[in-house]
């Protein structure tokens, strides 16, 4: 998978595509990444990359001529297969685990990343494909999300994660969230391990799990409980745990006896 950045914060990279899982994943040529400062596509003298909005108000809008040049010259660089260009921006479509690995899909991948009020409406108009945001929360440019994005897509590529069935593990990949973990000491401050993680015994070990999985979920996030793929005894093992937790399963999932 190949992707390239266009922010005004090219440093911000620098870390990010140099340790850990990122540059595992360039050092061994399953990831490619580049990243631009947009300020080397202005031609000003001043190098400018905001300027007023039209119609007045508050804050700065960020010109389009040079998100337009770089997005075009940049594109060249995908060796003649397009890249999909997403701008990160708090008005795109939620990011989630299902848009991550269909972003994973695309071979080439072109992330702008906006400062300021965001890029004037005609970059949109002229080279976006799509708009992705990262949630419902503010923050002060596209870098941070476009980070976000790139680590959560290299994971989907096959030999990126370190052991190659955890993504498969993953929380999501069910549907519902992980089941608590323990390691050594086996007693921290009188907290013991839960007896069936020292048994020995892995079909009690797999069923405990599940069971705690469905649990968390229950307590922690029951709107994930409508999509999670449950079988008939799952079913009917959260009815018992809402009624013991006294809480309520989120509807679609009530009358499963
Ligand atoms: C406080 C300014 N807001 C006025 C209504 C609009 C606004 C403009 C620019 C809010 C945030 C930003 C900068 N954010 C991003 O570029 C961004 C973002 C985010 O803030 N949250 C979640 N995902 C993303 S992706 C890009």
């Amino acid at each position: 998978m190949h992707i390239e950045v266009l922010t005004i914060f090219p440093e911000l990279f620098e870390p990010f595509f140099s340790t850990s899982l990122i540059g595992r994943a360039v050092a061994d040529g399953s990831l490619r990444v580049g990243v631009h400062d947009l300020r080397s596509f202005t031609e000003d003298r001043h190098r400018s990359v905001d300027d007023e909005p039209y119609g007045g108000g508050g804050g700065m809008v960020m010109t389009a001529p040079p998100w337009i040049r770089g997005a075009r010259e940049l594109a060249q660089g995908f060796e003649g297969r397009p890249p999909w260009r997403v701008l990160m921006s708090p008005q795109g479509r939620p990011l989630n685990e299902q848009r991550v690995r269909e972003l994973a899909r695309r071979e080439n991948l072109l992330l702008f990343c906006p400062r300021y009020e965001g890029p004037d409406e005609r970059v949109l108009d002229a080279v976006v494909d799509e708009e992705i945001s990262i949630g419902d929360f503010v923050l002060s440019g596209g870098e941070l999300p476009a980070m976000v994005l790139i680590e959560a897509v290299s994971r989907q590529i096959p030999g990126v994660v370190g052991l190659e069935d955890s993504v498969e593990r993953d929380s999501f990949r069910n549907g519902l969230l992980d089941f608590p973990h323990y390691t050594r000491p086996r007693v921290v401050e009188d907290m013991e391990v839960p007896e069936v993680l020292l048994s020995g015994n892995h079909a009690h070990i797999e069923a405990w799990r599940r069971k705690k999985s469905l649990e968390a979920t229950l307590l922690k996030r029951p709107d994930l409980l409508a999509d999670a793929d449950l079988a008939d005894d799952e079913r009917r093992a959260l009815s018992v745990m809402a009624e013991r937790l006294g809480v309520h399963l989120p509807t679609g999932l009530q009358h499963h006896e």
